[in-house]
């Protein structure tokens, strides 16, 4: 949970070199937040090719989306020359990519798949 405010500081000033007996360890609290992950789109390029149907598996099957969205994602691609076909961080964007151009291949279809910042 990244935004949840720390707990209250303890009370009464605090002195962070103050001596507190050997061996001791004094924790200081540090402003240390992190930034949420940069996102990726992934994104399926139209060809003359590949056939209509491998790319609506592709789409249920790597973006698991439902039959009738990627249908209309598929056309989107096949009319307009790209498509998104979702938003992730980056490792697992680059493993969609890797997946379906393997899958691409080894069914001898030419389909391009890339991935770009959202
Ligand atoms: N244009 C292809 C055809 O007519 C279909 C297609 C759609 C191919 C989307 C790639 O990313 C793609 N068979």
């Amino acid at each position: 949970m990244p935004d949840e405010p720390l707990p209250p500081t303890p009370p009464g000033p605090v002195d962070p070199n103050r001596d507190e007996g050997q061996g001791s360890v004094v924790a200081e609290r540090k402003l240390a937040r992190v930034q949420p992950p940069s996102l990726y789109q992934v994104v399926l390029l139209n060809d003359d090719y590949t056939p209509m149907e491998f790319v609506v598996m592709v789409l249920q099957e790597y973006f698991k989306r439902d039959l009738e969205t990627a249908t209309q994602i598929m056309l989107k691609i096949h009319h307009e020359g790209r498509g998104v076909c979702g938003v992730y961080t980056r490792d697992v964007a680059a493993t969609k990519v890797e997946l379906v151009l393997a899958a691409a291949r080894r069914a001898g279809h030419p389909l391009q798949c890339i991935m770009e910042a959202a």
